[in-house]
């Protein structure tokens, strides 16, 4: 099933140069850029981004990471993006992710970790209308 998510190269990932480097893994695994922006959130998009974590004790901070510098929005497509996406950035926590996947190359810490992706088809459905408009959703046929 051809899907579309969100993907976002967060705060630490756009400050170390990884914009390029991050694009580049999922483009070589196959995924294409619907859609792409720089922008840089306020304290309260970022909490309203990350809504469903209100609860957690980490929203403070992670509301507080997100909107402390630029991030790089994308939308990629492709066969079950949504889930081949997750595999490709790996475990929320570094120490955890599996070797050769984003997280591993390149997060700092179970915060600091340089990419976000859609958790799920609802998930996609709610960010992707966060960052972009229909008519910059480009089509690919
Ligand atoms: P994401 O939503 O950013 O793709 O990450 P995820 O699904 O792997 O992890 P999630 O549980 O949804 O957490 C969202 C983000 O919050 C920060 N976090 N900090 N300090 C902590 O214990 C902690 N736990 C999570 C991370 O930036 C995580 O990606
Ligand atoms: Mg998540």
């Amino acid at each position: 099933m051809i899907e579309r998510t969100l993907v976002m190269i967060k705060p630490d990932g756009v400050e170390r140069n990884l914009i390029g480097k991050v694009i580049s893994i999922f483009e070589e695994k196959g995924l294409k850029v619907i859609a792409l922006k720089k922008v840089r959130l306020s304290k309260d998009q970022a909490k309203a981004f990350y809504i469903v974590h209100k609860e957690r004790p980490f929203y403070e901070d992670l509301t507080n990471y997100m909107s402390s510098g630029p991030i790089v929005a994308l939308v990629l497509e492709g066969e079950n993006a949504i889930k081949r996406v997750r595999e490709i950035m790996g475990a929320t926590d570094p120490k955890e992710a599996a070797e050769g996947t984003i997280r591993k190359l390149f997060a700092i810490d179970k915060e600091k970790n340089t990419v976000h992706g859609s958790d799920s088809p609802e998930s996609a459905a709610k960010e992707i209308p966060f960052f972009f408009s229909e008519y910059e959703l480009i089509a690919l046929s």
